[in-house]
């Protein structure tokens, strides 16, 4: 693309953000500075390789484009390959089933840091920081209940599991010099009618309890909500009710999932009160289409409300930003960068709101002067701010990263 004409349309757009109170070159500066935390499961259909046993928990891929990663070096090179198409610098978020099991099967209870180290270096060597996921689900022992479950043994398991993977988050975070975040989220929940709703909770709060009970200074455990799971449809011992009492009272990172909630919810409303309450938020920005089906995001609605909130709210430094997607039906990398490069425009697109100007407004009472401000932001030049933004930082502007994932499939992904 011409340089020369990005460049020229954005100090045309520099003015006009800047007529109505708006420093484009600090958003940009602010969404560089951001960092994503990029889903390895995007790369594979969240298998991972521990074993073939498929996806459990209440969670489904749907689609088989050809191309899935089938290894570690192919997700390597997979995530590498993204994270080249996208502006900044980005973390990887890793789930305990990516480990580097050297074709062992290491089961859950066993898990150590060594199986993770070549992922430490791996991250080290690309710049990339990582996050950490325990993972609970596709197990012989995930069943319908994990840490909520009565069976002493089965609930040991999955505890013992979950401190182990806090381990290997702080091993992480401590290699890193920075904290790595991992997030706990569990499937438990019945398909039918549940009589014992109360009794699964204190359980599921008593397994955290002790989980979360030791302190380890190199990474932040966040804990996630959410509405129902596939073949759990009709009870989820994790619910937002649950959650949000229990990271209130616990003081622990609420994980806000945009999928987890009733298809017609206010999902960006949440924060504004989570923030209240809880000491910080953990994104996994998706897109559910009629339900939690993880279509990749795109820069709609609800992920520009999102992200407005969290801006207005002055939480960026509250709240850390990552991906939860699977998309099997169209190319995966494409998905990858498709839905990375859409949340840092809708982040953009909360940094540039002409937000000084609308709070004076609404402290007057102007309605309508408010009201026409927020129409009229929609359509000021934001693409031209997008584009400067990616061509400052070295990536693809626009459409041009299309041909390069062209490029990649008919040279890489396609062969597998
Ligand atoms: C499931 C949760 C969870 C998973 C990942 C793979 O509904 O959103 O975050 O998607 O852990
Ligand atoms: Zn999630």
């Amino acid at each position: 693309m011409d340089e020369k004409k990005i460049i020229k349309a954005y100090e045309m757009a520099k003015e006009r953000y800047a007529a109505i109170g708006v420093d484009t070159d600090k958003a940009v500066d602010i969404l560089g500075k951001t960092q994503i935390s990029l889903h390895c499961w995007q790369t594979d259909d969240v298998i991972g390789f521990e074993s073939d046993a498929g996806l459990s928990g209440g969670i489904q891929t749907t689609g088989n484009y050809p191309g899935r990663a089938r290894n570690i070096d192919e997700v390597r090179a997979d995530i590498k390959f993204a994270k080249n198409l996208i502006a900044g610098s980005h973390r990887l978020n890793l789930h305990e089933i990516y480990g580097d099991f050297g074709g062992k099967f290491v089961d859950r209870d066993k898990v150590e840091v060594k199986h993770f180290q070549s992922w430490i270096d791996w991250a080290k060597e690309n710049g990339m920081k990582l996050d950490f996921n325990s993972t609970s689900f596709g197990h012989p022992k995930s069943g319908d209940l994990s840490l909520a479950n009565p069976d002493p043994a089965i609930r040991e398991f999955w505890i013992e599991h979950t401190k182990r993977c806090r381990h290997i988050a702080d091993a992480m975070g401590k290699a890193q010099g920075d904290p790595c975040i991992m997030n706990i989220w569990v499937h438990d929940g019945q398909k039918e009618l549940t009589v014992e709703r109360k009794r699964y909770r204190e359980l599921l709060a008593a397994s955290l309890d002790e989980i979360l009970k030791e302190d380890l200074p190199w990474m932040k455990s966040c804990v996630e909500a959410k509405l129902f799971g596939i073949g759990l449809e009709s009870y989820t011992v994790g619910s937002m009710d649950f959650f949000e009492g229990y990271c209130a009272s616990r003081k622990v990172i609420y994980t806000l999932d945009t999928g987890h909630y009733e298809p017609t919810e206010n999902v960006s409303d949440k924060i504004p009160s989570l923030l209240l309450f809880v000491p910080e938020l953990m994104l996994h920005v998706s897109r559910p289409v009629r339900w939690d089906s993880d279509h990749v995001t795109i820069m709609n609605d609800q992920t520009l409300d999102l992200f407005k909130e969290i801006v207005r709210a002055d939480a960026l430094d509250r709240a850390h930003i990552g991906l939860d997607y699977f998309d099997a039906s169209i190319n995966r990398i494409g998905a990858y960068v498709i839905g990375t490069r859409a949340t840092q425009k809708c982040l953009l697109s909360a940094l540039l709101e002409p937000i000084g100007l609308l709070r004076k407004y609404e402290d007057e009472g102007k309605g309508f002067q408010k009201l026409a401000l927020l129409e009229e932001a929609k359509t000021m030049p934001f693409g031209a701010v997008f584009d400067w933004f990616n061509l400052k930082n070295g990536v693809p502007v626009g459409e041009e990263f299309i041909p390069e994932i062209e490029k990649y499939e008919k040279e890489v992904t396609s062969k597998r």
